[in-house]
């Protein structure tokens, strides 16, 4: 029976293809992981979410601990039932969303306690108390408990808030203990110094995971700096595992995370951008809401297959988001988790084929900045 399982199929350059086997299904990558925080892809089905061919959601222990609990959703047969997704589901552990929601948040080298920012209730996480939200959830790959270091941050402050990260890494392991057909992610941190990426990344493989996420980076550094981290950050981590860029990003910087031996990613701009208008299209960005698209009777991308540029003009989507209409969302969203599955889907056949550089050139050539 198939557990858990890595295996590349092509390497072209730096940038990987290959599959994740897990129980509940394959995972290829580089993959993109659609944001499903509140037990749904917000606007999507999830038969849906997966006809735009993703084949992992990312869920947020941070969220479902408040509402409706982890108790709830255990009861209710886990995370999977609930939502009704029976593919894999990747968990973060919480700590990075308490100090971007949360107020009155403590921290001390226990864990972290918290208000509630849907009621101001009293909360607190720790390593062990993720693990076992995530184990209660169902999560199929579990986060490791961390803090995501701020940035700016003094070298100094880094190092310890590092060192804490990778303590706490260890009592996620011990915490997660042994569970088949289930696997824990180790998160390295360090900011943008690389002596402390390098520590980390010793530390976490000493521990020993599944798979490796980088954190700590697109909190505000900007993409040059970004990846010039990930110019060094990946190749610190084992080869034959996972590696996971967390909260990243825009279409841009997904090709140059995956050009830089990135194999996983998530974000929400795709599924939260259509639902404030703002459209990916392989010729770059597309507001609905400009007033020029009110008489346009092309589709947003005439070369996508999504619903949303089959069966509907630029006019008739600029009419239903000034309406604020439900379908704006619905179909904005598809098209947008559509547009970065093709991305996707090109990157995989463009590595498995060896012209990775090829789609990159292309990529970029065919793009317009600002709005088009
Ligand atoms: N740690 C965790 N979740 C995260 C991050 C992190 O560093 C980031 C950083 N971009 C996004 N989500 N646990
Ligand atoms: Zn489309």
């Amino acid at each position: 029976m198939t557990q858990f399982s890595f295996s590349l199929n092509a390497t072209d350059g730096k940038a990987r293809q290959g599959v994740i086997q897990m129980p509940r299904g394959e995972i290829r990558t580089p993959a993109f992981m659609p944001v499903g925080t509140a037990a749904t892809v917000k606007a999507m089905l999830p038969e849906s979410v997966a006809a735009t061919g993703a084949d992992i959601l990312l869920g947020n222990t941070y969220h479902l601990m408040l509402r409706p609990t982890a108790e709830r959703i255990e009861r209710l047969g886990g995370l999977h039932k609930f939502m009704n997704w029976y593919k894999p589901i990747l968990t973060d552990s919480g700590g990075f969303q308490v100090m971007s929601l949360s107020s009155l948040r403590k921290m001390s080298e226990e864990g972290v306690t918290f208000k509630s920012h849907i009621d101001g209730s009293k909360h607190h996480l720790s390593p062990e108390r993720s693990m076992e939200i995530q184990r209660m959830l169902g999560s199929d790959i579990v986060m490791c408990f961390d803090e995501c270091t701020p940035f700016p941050a003094e070298e100094k402050v880094s190092l310890e808030s590092m060192r804490m990260s990778m303590r706490w890494a260890e009592r996620s392991r011990a915490a997660f203990g042994d569970r088949p057909g289930y696997a824990l992610f180790g998160i390295q941190q360090g900011s943008i110094f690389s002596e402390q990426r390098a520590e980390s990344a010793e530390k976490l493989k000493e521990i020993g995971f599944d798979g490796y996420a980088i954190g700590g980076l697109a909190v505000g550094e900007g993409q040059a700096t970004m990846f010039d981290v990930l110019d060094y950050a990946p190749d610190m981590l084992p080869a034959d595992k996972p590696r996971y860029l967390m909260g990243v990003g825009k279409p841009d910087d997904i090709v140059g995370a995956v050009a830089r031996g990135i194999d996983m990613m998530d974000c929400v701009l795709p599924s939260r951008s259509g639902r404030t208008g703002q459209v990916f299209t392989r010729h770059g960005v597309v507001n609905i809401k400009n007033a020029r698209h009110q008489d346009d009777p092309r589709p947003l991308d005439e070369e996508c297959t999504c619903p949303a540029c089959s069966n509907y003009s630029r006019a008739y989507l600029h009419h239903v988001f000034r309406a604020q209409e439900m379908i704006s969302g619905m179909l904005l969203t598809w098209h947008n988790l559509h547009y970065y599955q093709e991305l996707m889907q090109g990157m995989r056949d463009a590595i498995q084929e060896n012209r990775f550089d090829a789609f990159q050139k292309t990529f970029f050539s065919q793009r317009t900045e600002g709005d088009i």
